[in-house]
């Protein structure tokens, strides 16, 4: 196996072309826009991780890689495209079978195709034969298919590409040694070998059951709300036990995976997800009551005489540290407050996410956080990233603040302990400050 062709230039698809290309394939990389086709043969990679600009830079340079409008011969196919979810939550595979008939175009007898976008249980058999189809090659004998799913951490792509534990499940058993032999060129991590339908659904359940422990981590949210408690005092200490991993409730699930895949599993087993439809509900209904809150909150500020409320929101990416807004539940709620604007005044802050695209959505955007704090009479945190949680919890002092992903109980701690290690001056204690915390 020497020349790849990698289908769909995003998230996946372009750091695992680079990574292939590095470890020493010609690399063709494959994508239906042609502008992202320009800007990364010009070494701009389009989306933001780190190290991808370095890498792609170093990988157009040896000579090894290159994004191409037009599907290339090669002997392995490796498809990388989107699956969102279509009107009532079903998989939209329109991207899969795209790029499938295009390779169906370029099929060799001895090629190997493997699927690695998310897909339901039964997809990669699909498109194997749609690839038998459309070539009048045989499968199994011509040419090979297998489902190896990516399952790394936006924000950590190309150290989980390496390092993380791999699944490829084959339709056959060539199918399975060819892939397994790809990526051992550059994957350290163990390289597990299975069928393709295991591989589907080890990848789903994967991310479904993220989803049903954050729905967990919203239910102690809310239980701790109605008892007075901070959730995220209370799940530290529980975290304590040697067998408890509880997760942080934050303003919602979003991305393009958590909140996505457990659908694709819906759609299939309708009645055996009971589980995965409950956590879906939890999860996609934090928004809607941080929403509530926060107008709740606006009119207990208006009745004490401040006609339009100020509310400063920090943070719209989908989680901590990524410039991505897909499916964020922070944006989401960011644009249903500005539509109260008769009853509220709203500046957004994210230094994360690209001004252009704040923009787009018409926000009063903060020109720094420091700014947008002493504007407000209400602030509302939304995301985490690293750069607020290194902030002075005094900043806040005389706020209003609504706490959806325990900023100031990391800020809180962080102070006492370096109290405790005697490295900070004594801090005013968090209930004496002014700051008026409202966790959600
Ligand atoms: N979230 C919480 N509480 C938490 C952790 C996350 O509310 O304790 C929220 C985040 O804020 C975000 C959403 O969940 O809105 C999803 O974030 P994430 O970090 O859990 O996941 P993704 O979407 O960035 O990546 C996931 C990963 N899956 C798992 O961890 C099981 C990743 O390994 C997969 O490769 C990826 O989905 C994918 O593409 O499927």
């Amino acid at each position: 196996m020497k020349r790849i062709s990698v289908l769909g230039l995003g998230y996946i698809g372009l750091p695992t072309a680079i990574l292939a290309a590095q470890a020493g394939y010609e690399v063709c990389g494959y994508d239906i826009d042609q502008e992202k086709v320009r800007q990364i043969n010009a070494g701009n990679p389009v989306i933001f991780e780190p190290e991808i600009s370095d890498r792609l830079w170093k990988a157009l340079q040896g000579g090894f890689f290159k994004a191409a409008h037009e599907l290339q011969y090669a002997d392995c196919f490796v498809i990388a495209v989107p699956t969102p979810f279509k009107e009532g939550n079903r998989a939209d595979l329109t991207y899969v079978f795209q790029a499938a008939e295009a390779i169906a175009k370029r099929l060799m007898p001895g090629n190997l195709v493997i699927l690695e976008s998310t897909v339901p249980v039964g997809t990669t058999e699909q498109v194997a034969q749609c690839l038998a189809k459309n070539s009048d090659l045989i499968l199994g004998k011509d040419f090979f298919v297998s489902h190896a799913p990516e399952r790394v951490l936006p924000g950590r792509i190309f150290k989980e590409l390496v390092e993380n534990d791999r699944v490829v499940g084959g339709i056959c058993q060539q199918a399975c040694r060819l892939t397994q032999l790809f990526y051992s060129k550059f994957v350290k991590g163990f390289i597990h070998v299975t069928d393709d339908k295991s591989a589907e659904m080890i990848k789903l359940i994967e991310n479904a059951s993220r989803d049903v422990q954050i729905a967990l981590a919203n239910q102690v949210a809310s239980m701790c709300k109605a008892a007075n408690l901070d959730p995220y005092h209370v799940i530290e200490l529980a975290n304590k036990h040697p067998r408890v991993k509880l997760l942080t409730p934050t303003c919602g699930v979003g991305g393009h995976c958590i909140a996505v895949d457990p659908w694709f599993l819906i759609e299939t087993f309708p009645a055996e997800t009971q589980l995965l439809q409950v956590a879906r509900a939890i999860n996609d209904e934090k928004p809607l009551t941080i929403i509530k809150q926060v107008l709740e909150r606006a009119a207990e500020l208006k009745r004490n005489s401040i006609a339009r409320p100020k509310i400063f929101v920090m943070g719209l990416a989908f989680k901590p540290d990524v410039d991505d807004v897909r499916q964020s539940p922070a944006l989401h709620i960011a644009s249903v407050l500005q539509t109260h604007s008769d009853d509220l005044e709203l500046k957004v802050y994210d230094h994360n996410v690209p001004l252009s695209i704040l923009q787009k959505y018409n926000f009063d955007v903060a020109s720094d956080v420091w700014r947008g704090i002493a504007w407000a009479d209400m602030v509302l945190v939304l995301v985490k990233h690293k750069e607020f949680s290194l902030m002075h919890q005094d900043v806040f002092c005389g706020k209003v603040v609504i706490d959806t992903c325990g900023l100031l109980y990391e800020m809180q701690s962080r102070q006492s302990r370096a109290i405790l290690e005697g490295a900070a001056r004594v801090d005013t204690p968090f209930w004496k400050t002014g700051v008026m915390k409202d966790i959600a």
